[in-house]
């Protein structure tokens, strides 16, 4: 099948896994075409069946600063899908992609093409952005008339059936990780090398933006070493809150045992040596990063909100404790930190449960499903 696929190329997890996405489908035989305004990140190489094409922007005078992004991309939707023959569009993260791919179809039908429309809701374009009313109305429009809609999680289906007028269906497709290039690894010698005494590792990976709460890792730390916990704490990424978190370190006294490693692409050589991964994110539709640790062998201590409840089972995987209760996150962590055959237990179940339930081999079909149903017209 030759699939368009559309997603911010730079940041967030949206990308992430269109890329991804799009990388295991081309493995598979289909031919990918990202339609994008940059090449996506996590891209990488191009292969035969992987191309790129990227939205330019016209300038002109009356535009001033601003440049009709939606519609360029329409255009170039339209270019790709007649000269490249696409049989569907598949556009991540509702807002302005959903819409764009909406108008380019039936610019399309209208030519004698069909070509239908996948949207794959990811996360804050429902639960945040979405439902501003600057845009609510057009991105409960450009659900309503995609072909198929998906979700990363039972909770974003539950979320957008419960703020948006969507009367269709809704299939949940998780996120998925790509489990030979995450997997546990022996790096003791990074391991060494980062934590020379007898430290457990924390990990904690995101964008440091405030719902992702990175200070509050901080506050965990202070906690752990308070009971007595010899454990030092790795933040991969950056973002607004970075500094926040350096300042309280320093005001608790643990700037010491925390390492800002800034933004990382081999996350999973960082992952090899951690014994613990911290997500006390605000809002998680899902929880990617989380989801790439347990891949690795590590248990997650992640609060209880969001989709993170069906990536993470307490007790099993890791620990949920409640949104904000630094004591509560800290007393789990401390509890598989101190308890090594509990921590064997876990890591085991995380690399079990990345594997069968978010593998590529599970999850890649359910979208390949999705698109005969579409391109077949079982769906619309
Ligand atoms: O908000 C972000 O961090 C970016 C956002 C996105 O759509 O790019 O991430 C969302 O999608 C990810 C991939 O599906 C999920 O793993 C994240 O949980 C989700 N983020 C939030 O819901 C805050």
């Amino acid at each position: 099948m030759k699939i368009g696929i559309t997603c911010f190329p730079l940041y967030g997890g949206s990308g992430v896994v269109a890329t991804e996405l799009g990388k295991a489908l081309a493995t598979r035989g289909h031919e990918i075409h990202f339609i994008s305004s940059a090449m996506p990140f996590r891209l990488g190489m191009l292969s035969e069946r992987i191309f790129f094409h990227e939205v330019g922007t016209m300038t002109y005078p009356l535009f001033e600063t601003y440049s009709p992004y939606t519609l360029a991309l329409t255009s170039k939707m339209v270019d790709v899908a007649r000269h490249e023959g696409l049989n569907v569009l598949h556009v991540h993260y509702a807002i302005p992609h959903a819409t764009s791919a909406v108008l380019a179809r039936d610019i399309l039908a209208s030519k004698g093409l069909r070509v239908p429309v996948v949207t794959t809701l990811h996360g804050t374009d429902i639960t945040l952005v979405g439902q501003d009313p600057t845009y609510k109305p057009v991105v409960e429009y450009s659900i309503n008339q995609s072909d198929a809609v998906t979700a990363v999680s039972d909770y974003l289906r539950r979320e957008t059936h419960a703020h948006f007028d969507v009367p269709g269906d809704i299939d949940v497709i998780p996120n998925f990780v790509d489990t030979v290039r995450f997997r546990p690894m022996n790096k003791g010698h990074f391991r060494a090398a980062i934590a020379p005494g007898c430290e457990k590792v924390m990990v904690h990976v995101s964008n440091f933006r405030p719902v992702k709460r990175t200070a509050d890792t901080v506050e965990v730390l202070a906690r752990l070493r308070e009971m007595g916990v010899c454990v030092m704490l790795l933040l991969v990424g950056d973002g607004p809150d970075r500094r926040a978190c350096e300042e309280r370190a320093r005001e608790l006294g643990v700037h010491d045992r925390v390492r800002f490693l800034g933004k990382q692409d081999p996350v999973e050589e960082i992952l090899a040596v951690a014994d613990l991964f911290l997500m006390p994110s605000g809002s998680e539709t899902f929880g990617l990063a989380a989801l790439e640790a347990m891949a690795c062998g590590v248990p997650v201590v992640s609060t209880d909100i969001g989709g993170l409840p069906e990536l993470v089972i307490d007790g099993e995987t890791g620990l949920l404790a409640p949104l904000g209760d630094v004591d509560a996150q800290a007393m789990a962590a401390a509890r598989i930190l101190s308890d090594d055959a509990l921590h064997a237990r876990m890591a085991e179940a995380c690399v079990r449960r990345a594997h069968d339930v978010f593998g590529l081999d599970a999850v890649i079909p359910m979208y390949e499903a999705v698109y005969d149903a579409v391109v077949s017209g079982v769906r619309v």
